[in-house]
């Protein structure tokens, strides 16, 4: 270099852009705020799109779903101050859904550190308990080291959300560019995948090879794992039954012969080995409590501290349910005998409770009654999709009703919020699936009240031209909240903080300039999603359903017992 030469210098906003795409992200959900903006500038660099959305929450449930489609974390950026506060729930959903994001907040300056600067509070200590990492970058040289540091953090044990704050002067300050660490892609991290001990392997095998009425339970780390085609296989080899979970569902397609759903508590409660993949015993798995008292409890998961909670194993297993899972069916075939045979008369008997209970509840779901049974209209949504569509679940009363009935046709290719049970999720991840997967048809059932939280963004749908197919169960009402208030202090005073109005969502989406119908006659509800689908153009249909119904599951919830 000579004298006068002026060395090349990089801010961090670009630096944060060039971690981001070492990634592979190719967009970030934001709101803006003048703190981030530079980041904005970088990402024009790096060839990263950016998405602006109506409401943080929206961009933070972005993020999370575009890491849950992709199998890349999630991005989303956000300002200070109530542009973090506003993303929290999003982060929150992340946390308990095991999604791989980070949320980037603005802060202000360093240099007024404490000073009572616009928008600044403790973002920090706001993020820690709901994050696997949150931190403040301290220099605008460490900018790239430390997202890079956020999304390793990502990935330790079972994944989840970061958090860092950037002060505005951290992030608009250049730096020379030989000072700045920036990680190179695909040199900075290891491959989380781990086969589990294996003794407890061969102890896997020993146990499925002496079951006769085996069952296995294949839930959202599935998915997150990628590990359809081996437990698909597993599930065949060794002709074992298999009910899925969360993001697990789609694992085996519809039809297939080891595809169960209906008939999962009879099964845990006959089963003399049950094997969990990948989802924890929480309020979905009752605690546990539920399997037979005299079955063998397999566990499996990515997080340690998952195996063994909220009830005694009598195998544990840390580790990727797809390399487990074919560990164990490799060391199970090498038996003399790997038992698939005896098992037939297993399958035939639960195929049997599967058949019977599909039959008892067909008449609802072929209901012709106004107003609309919710089961007919789930019904019709389950018949209306293609192996391409990613259905998407957003609301209280009518997604529980969908989800005995909704069976997606492919892997990955079912959404919804997770644990955490948060409304609000659907445009968002309709939004993040299309931005993942241009190529899918998105559909998402809402209730009236879980659109109304975060509806505005079906504006962003429009101006991203990003066309997906909504229908809104339409009960005017926040109903499985008024199932429990009705239960617990009678019908009289059933009716309080829990109803809506009769809302045209239909009129709501067209005046944002999208296809929108209302629907009270169930002969409808097939002709207006077609006529959705072919507009091209994000839609909502409206379809009035009985308010005066509910669904099992949410009559069934121990909170109202
Ligand atoms: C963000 C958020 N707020 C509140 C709740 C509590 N909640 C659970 S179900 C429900 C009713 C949802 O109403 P709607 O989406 O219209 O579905 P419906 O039960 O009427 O079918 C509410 C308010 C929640 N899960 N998430
Ligand atoms: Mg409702």
């Amino acid at each position: 270099m000579t004298a006068d030469a002026v060395p090349e210098t990089i801010s961090g906003g670009h630096l944060v852009a060039k971690a981001l795409k070492a990634e592979g992200i190719d967009v970030i959900f934001t709101l803006c705020g003048g703190h981030i903006i530079d980041i904005y500038d970088g990402c024009i660099d790096e060839g990263i799109e950016v998405v602006d959305v109506r409401h943080e929450q929206v961009a933070a449930h972005a993020a999370d779903g575009y890491a849950r489609i992709t199998g890349k974390p999630g991005c989303a950026v956000v300002t200070a101050g109530p542009g973090t506060t506003d993303a929290v729930t999003g982060v929150a959903n992340a946390f308990r859904a095991e999604s791989p994001m980070l949320l980037i907040g603005g802060q202000g300056a360093l240099s007024q550190h404490k000073m009572g600067s616009l928008q600044d509070l403790p973002h920090v200590d706001m993020m820690t308990p709901i994050t696997k990492f949150a931190a403040t970058v301290p220099s605008t040289e460490r900018v790239a080291d430390i997202v890079s540091m956020a999304f390793r953090e990502c990935y330790n044990g079972a994944p989840g959300p970061s958090f860092l704050e950037i002060p505005r002067d951290v992030l608009d300050a250049k730096v020379p560019l030989d000072k700045a660490r920036i990680p190179e892609a695909g040199r900075y991290r290891a491959s989380t995948r781990q086969a589990g001990d294996p003794a407890a392997i061969e102890r896997l095998a020993d146990l499925i090879v002496h079951s006769e009425k085996p069952a296995i339970l294949l839930g959202s780390q599935v998915w997150t794992c990628r590990a359809t085609a081996d437990a698909v296989d597993f599930v065949r080899a060794l002709n074992v039954p298999a009910y899925m979970n969360g993001s697990g569902r789609g694992t085996l397609a519809p039809g297939d012969p080891h595809h169960f759903q209906l008939s999962r508590r009879y099964a845990f409660s006959e089963a003399d080995l049950i094997i969990i993949v990948g989802t924890p015993f929480d309020f979905r798995m009752g605690y546990g409590k539920r399997l037979s008292p005299s079955a063998k409890v397999v566990q499996i998961d990515l997080d340690y501290r998952t195996v063994g909670k909220n009830r005694d194993i009598d195998l544990g297993i840390v580790g990727d349910a797809g390399l487990v899972l074919s560990a164990a069916a490799a060391a199970a075939t090498g038996r003399e005998d790997n038992g698939s045979a005896r098992r037939k008369k297993w399958i035939e008997e639960l195929r049997e409770v599967e058949t019977k209970a599909f039959e008892k509840r067909l008449p609802r779901q072929l209901s012709g009654s106004q107003p609309i049974d919710p089961y007919r209209l789930v019904h019709e949504i389950n018949e209306f999709l293609t192996e391409d569509t990613i259905y998407i679940g957003d609301g209280g009363d009518i997604v529980t009703f969908s989800g005995q009935v909704v069976q997606p046709k492919s892997p990955g290719h079912w959404m919804d919020p997770g644990p955490l049970g948060t409304l609000g999720v659907g445009v968002a991840f309709a939004m993040a699936a299309k931005f993942a997967q241009r190529d899918k048809e998105v559909l998402c059932l809402f209730g009236d009240g879980a659109f109304s939280l975060t509806g505005w963004d079906f504006e962003t749908m429009i101006r991203f031209d990003l066309p997906f197919i909504g229908v809104i169960g339409n009960n005017s009402s926040m109903n499985q909240i008024r199932y429990g208030q009705a239960a617990k202090y009678g019908e009289d005073r059933g009716r309080v903080g829990n109803t809506l109005g009769d809302v045209r969502y239909d009129e709501f989406a067209r005046m944002l300039g999208g296809y929108g119908e209302e629907v009270r006659d169930p002969a409808g509800i097939r002709p207006a999603l077609e006529r959705a689908r072919e507009s091209g153009k994000p839609s909502l249909i409206n379809v009035w359903v009985d308010p005066e119904v509910y669904a099992p599951g949410t009559m069934n919830q121990t909170m109202y017992k």
